[in-house]
């Protein structure tokens, strides 16, 4: 398979998705869709892959979407072809994506990077919802995922004066799991996909899932749907092995059944 805007390698059971616009910042167009989609879908079936990472280049992971191919776009048609919805099938990805970010993560680079099951950021990332300077608002997922990341205040911050946060600010307001040196960027974000893609697969798609449903539902729920993935996890070989493996002070060995 043959990628323009990306690029797409295995190391060992995790799969790594580069983006590749170097001289438009990473900025987000409808064939960085199609091909981000293909590649993700593609490792997301790939049973030798267990976690997945997606980053860009040291100076942007994404500066947004293409705002050279959106400015000419009518309401009616953006309407219609409902604008950037196809981004929504990015997050039905069912194993873990890490969002490896350095550099700038604006707009529909912010967006994509929140659309990831977390963010390690190299301390030079600088993130930011700016749609606000080009007379629009963040549209996918920005002034939603935002708010539930980093909370109301800054958030409206964020979106209102469309200033950048740095590194160490995105992880104190919990945008950022964890930051690292830009050098060390891709590596650490690989080396925690692999500690993932070492586990049970159906357990960590469970423990995704269980975590994503906390932004959807009430806690009620959520504790009761935890509690039945929880329970159904003992119909696998694999939880038997992990507390065999526990008992008998050995690594386990999961199968993923
Ligand atoms: N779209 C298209 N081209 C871009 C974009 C972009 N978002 N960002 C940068 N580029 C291009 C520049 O036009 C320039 O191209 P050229 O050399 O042909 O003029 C090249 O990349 C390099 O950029 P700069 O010369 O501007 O580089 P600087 O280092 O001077 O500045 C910045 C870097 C600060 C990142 C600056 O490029 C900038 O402000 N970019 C725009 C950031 C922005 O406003 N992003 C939000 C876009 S709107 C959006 O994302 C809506 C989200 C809706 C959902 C999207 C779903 C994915």
């Amino acid at each position: 398979m043959s990628y323009e805007t990306i690029i797409v390698e295995t190391r060992g059971k995790v799969g790594l998705i580069t983006l590749n616009r170097p001289k438009a910042l990473n900025a987000l167009n409808a064939q960085v869709l199609a091909d981000i989609l293909v590649a993700a879908k593609g490792f997301d079936t790939d049973p030798g892959i267990g976690a997945m990472v997606i980053t860009g280049s040291e100076k942007a992971f994404a500066a947004g979407a293409d705002i050279k191919e959106m400015q000419t776009i009518a309401y009616a048609d953006a309407y219609v072809q409902d604008l950037f919805v196809g981004w929504e099938e990015f997050t039905r990805t069912r194993k873990p994506m890490i969002a490896a970010v350095a550099g700038y993560a604006l707009g529909g680079g912010c967006e994509l990077a929140m659309m990831c099951d977390f963010i390690i950021a190299a301390d030079t990332a600088k993130f930011g919802q700016p749609e606000i300077t080009l007379g629009v608002i963040p549209g996918m997922g920005g002034s939603q995922r935002l708010t539930r990341f980093v909370g109301k205040s800054k958030a409206m911050d964020m979106c209102l004066t469309g200033r950048m946060m740095d590194a160490a600010e995105a992880e104190r307001s919990g945008l950022a799991s964890r930051v690292v040196p830009a050098g060390e960027l891709v590596d650490e974000a690989l080396k925690a996909a692999a500690r993932i893609a070492e586990f049970s697969l159906p357990s960590v798609m469970m423990a995704k899932e269980a975590v994503n449903r906390a932004y959807e539902t009430t806690l009620a729920e959520g504790l009761r749907f935890e509690r039945r993935l929880f329970h159904s996890l003992f119909a696998l070989d694999d939880q038997k092995e992990g507390m065999a493996a526990f008992a008998e002070k050995r690594k386990p060995n999961f199968t993923n059944r």
